[in-house]
């Protein structure tokens, strides 16, 4: 006689339980999921800040807040979107996808990559209980107002009284551990946990570069935290090292800050090229143009771009020689971004769009970072540098570079997975809301911020003159601000509605072609049954396709 199966299901566990389960969590999935609502949470954080800079500077001689408290502005959000958005957000995709990309059960070390994730949030937590202490409590915010550089002598005690630089400090050292602890789990994964079958050469390209972008955390985090240290002995232990009336060098200082901020700055990109190289073909249906050159390139880009920091140092008068090789190696860089704009291009060339929001947003990433890094190297000509250093031209190219870039592509990426993570589709129809409010809203903010800067506004005022031109294209920049907010908004709403409504997404809604579309949406703990076996680039093809299989062709 058979056994009745009990037909009731278990009823779900106490919310204190299903709490205790996220914190005490090492599953690759959950603490992917955690760094990306973390990074969701920071994203409304730097955007209300941002909201007041642009608010104050709708008109001139507007004092909506004071000087100090939009030097606060400006330095939190800067700090905020660097680290404690497009960062987690970049560990959350990793984290999500790569043991499931490479077909493996979790990471190589599930426990650090535990402690990567807290690491992070508490650097997060730092930042921002820098609002709540020291002289806050008493009224004056103590918010960190050096800038997301931290220049010195700014922050000497002599400049910076009180503790609000300390916690900067703390903020992006505790959170800069963490991220070490990221790089060097993703590295030992991707090295020693690839499914049977996978070479190196047939990894997806997000994985590859991920792995490069691992490496240059691992280069050049170290002398950032390194920096940090002695800049906290300077503070308070009497230590000299940036204190030019003392012997010390303020220029070290930027040397070590950009050291680390220029590969920084690509190791924010190459996780979004990664997005990119996936969403592309899948939406174009084609195979991806040239799969070894798109992994060679940011292979040089790794190379290069370690050796690119003083451009952010022309208008500190190195010498014409330094200038000279850090503008020419600025230069070389362009080319394997380059070879990668048209790989993407060639990709999309004949084949079979299909413009679903993922798609959108790959197209929107291709054409605004296209604009960031025009512009760059423009930059990269020492004498065009000289004269738009510090001002809004500049501004406008990194929001391009790290904004219409990375978040663009981090988005693509949001759309993209987010059926295998809740098992059900975001809404096509909010999804396009969300990316026009948002490429309108970002050209509209963006844009008129080249002709501020040309016509001489400079970076961090808190103020301006009126009569000098900038009105307009301030204000222009102030409702776009507005249009974009408007559409993370959409954003916000459509994330949360689909994740009861949504369609029903299937193992499988894009028909793609890499292993994380081969369990089901959500993937059990352990990932896959029984690990699979790869013989080409793109395993699902081959299963889908056995009377045509890749490997014949590569
Ligand atoms: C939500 C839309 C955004 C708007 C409207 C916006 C606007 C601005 C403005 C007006 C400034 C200049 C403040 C000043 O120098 O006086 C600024 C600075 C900055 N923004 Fe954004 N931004 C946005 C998103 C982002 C994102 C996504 C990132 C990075 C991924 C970012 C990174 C930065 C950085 C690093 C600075 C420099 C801060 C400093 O000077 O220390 N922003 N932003
Ligand atoms: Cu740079």
């Amino acid at each position: 006689m058979a056994i009745a199966e009990p037909t009731i299901e278990s009823p779900a566990p106490p919310l204190v339980t299903r709490l205790h389960g996220w914190v005490t969590t090492v599953d690759h999935k959950r603490i992917g999921l955690m760094y990306l609502m973390m990074s969701l949470f920071f994203l409304v954080l730097g955007g209300l800040e941002v909201i007041w800079i642009r608010m104050q500077l709708w008109s001139a001689n507007n004092t909506l807040v004071e000087a100090d408290t939009f030097n606060q502005l400006f330095t939190m959000h800067g700090t905020t979107m660097i680290f404690f958005v497009v960062m987690p957000m970049i560990a959350g995709f990793a984290n999500y996808l790569i043991p499931l990309m490479i077909g493996a059960r979790d990471v190589a070390f599930p426990r650090l990559n535990a402690f990567g994730f807290w690491m992070s949030l508490f650097g997060g937590m730092i930042l921002y209980l820098s609002y709540f202490t020291g002289e806050a409590l008493y009224g004056a915010g103590s918010a960190p107002d050096v800038g997301w550089f931290a220049y010195a002598p700014l922050t000497s005690p002599a400049y910076s009284r009180g503790s609000s630089v300390d916690y900067w400090i703390l903020a992006t050292l505790v959170s800069g551990v963490g991220t070490l602890t990221f790089a060097i789990n993703l590295i030992a994964t991707i090295v020693s946990m690839r499914a049977p079958g996978m070479a190196i050469g047939k990894l997806p390209l997000f994985v590859w570069m991920m792995l490069v972008d691992a490496w240059l955390i691992v280069f050049a985090f170290p002398p950032f935290t390194a920096a940090q240290v002695m800049l906290l002995m300077d503070r308070h232990l009497g230590a000299h090292f940036f204190d030019t009336q003392a012997g010390g060098s303020a220029i070290l200082w930027q040397h070590l800050f950009w050291f680390f901020g220029h590969p920084e700055v690509y190791i924010m990109a190459l996780p979004a090229f990664g997005i990119i190289s996936e969403v592309v073909p899948v939406f174009s249906r084609k195979v991806i143009f040239g799969h070894t050159t798109l992994a060679m390139s940011t292979t040089a880009i790794g190379f290069i771009s370690m050796g690119v920091w003083a451009h952010h140092m022309f208008t500190v008068g190195l010498n014409d020689g330094l200038d000279a090789f850090f503008s020419a190696a600025s230069f070389l860089i362009a080319v394997p971004t380059g070879i990668k704009i048209f790989n993407w291009t060639a990709t999309l060339y004949g084949g079979r769009l299909r413009l679903h929001t993922p798609m959108l947003f790959a197209l929107g990433f291709l054409s605004m970072f296209l604009i960031g890094g025009l512009t760059g190297v423009m930059l990269a000509a020492v004498p065009v540098d000289w004269q738009v250093s510090d001002s809004y031209f500049l501004v406008a190219h990194f929001h391009y570079v790290l904004f219409g870039g990375s978040l663009f592509a981090l988005m693509a990426g949001l759309y993209y997975w987010y059926p295998k993570a809740t098992g059900r589709m975001l809404d096509e129809t909010w999804g396009k809301w969300h990316f026009w409010l948002q490429l309108i809203g970002f050209n509209l903010t963006f844009a008129p911020m080249h002709i501020s800067g040309l016509m001489g506004m400079p970076r961090r005022v808190y103020t301006y003159q009126a009569g000098q031109g900038w009105e307009i294209w301030n204000q222009i920049s102030t409702v776009g601000g507005f249009v974009m907010g408007a559409g993370f908004a959409v954003m916000f709403v459509n994330l949360l509605w689909s994740l009861q409504r949504g369609r029903i997404a299937g193992d499988d809604p894009w028909d793609a072609w890499t292993l994380e579309w081969a369990t089901s949406s959500p993937p059990a703990s352990y990932n896959f049954e029984t690990i699979p076996i790869v013989r080409s680039r793109r395993p699902l093809w081959d299963k889908k396709h056995p009377e045509d299989p890749d490997w014949i062709h590569e």
